[in-house]
């Protein structure tokens, strides 16, 4: 039996669409965040020491990272997903899975994590000193480096359903997750926009979604 243990608001998702894309019977564990910290419960911790989400169980395995799960999802259950080895598209293939939690997640977990800062309730004379800080590296760095992704992703997409061309992948499972929380906050960037329009839409995608409540991070 296949469990998926799926942090609410959570690349979980990426996975419980996996899972409907591949048709598999699975059992899912719904879990809510903490209410000040939205971390994970330590609940999760007892499954595995970094107590992150998604984590999947499939009989004796218990599986971490979500770029972990969905090659061992496909390699066991849906080699459709993934182009033939000797395919030019193979190597794309490998490039946009990895990429995802590779090079876009940590920019936007680092903006993130600036955005409370920026937030914290600190003294006010310390508050000027802070965001100082804070515009500088945003200013100086991560603007600009998310810039120089999004316009990189911006046209690949073009003329392309699927970061492949026609042919939905595991590559578009990885990026689904990242690209949802860019079009959510920034406006532009019409083919990520419509990408995002399209994978929310893909029936499998919408199922995954009834059962785990509508994205919305
Ligand atoms: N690179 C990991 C990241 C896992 C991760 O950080 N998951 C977040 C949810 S999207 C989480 O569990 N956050 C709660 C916490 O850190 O306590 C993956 O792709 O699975």
């Amino acid at each position: 039996m296949i469990t998926l243990y799926a942090l609410k608001q959570s690349r979980a998702y990426r996975i419980a669409w996996l899972l409907e894309l591949l048709e598999l019977d699975y059992q899912l564990e719904i879990i809510e965040r903490d209410k000040t910290t939205f971390l994970a419960p330590d609940s999760l911790r007892q499954l595995h020491p970094l107590g992150k989400s998604p984590l999947l169980q499939d009989g004796d395995l218990t599986l971490a990272e979500s770029g972990a799960i969905v090659e061992y999802l496909i390699h066991r259950y849906g080699n459709a997903l993934k182009p033939d080895g000797e395919s030019p598209a193979f190597t794309d293939y490998l490039y946009w899975l990895h990429y995802a939690e590779g090079s876009l997640m940590p920019l936007l977990v680092m903006n993130l994590i600036f955005k409370r800062i920026d937030d914290r309730k600190v003294p006010f004379f310390i508050k000027p000193i802070v965001h100082k800080i804070t515009q500088s590296v945003r200013e100086s760095y991560l603007n600009p480096q998310l810039e120089r992704h999004l316009d990189h992703i911006e046209r690949h997409l073009q003329d392309k359903t699927w970061f492949l061309g026609e042919t939905l992948s595991g590559a578009d499972i990885m990026m689904s997750f990242p690209l949802q929380a860019i079009a959510s906050r920034q406006s532009g960037y019409p083919n990520i926009q419509a990408y995002v329009a399209r994978l929310t839409q893909h029936p499998a995608y919408l199922r995954a979604e009834q059962k785990l409540g509508k994205f919305h991070i």
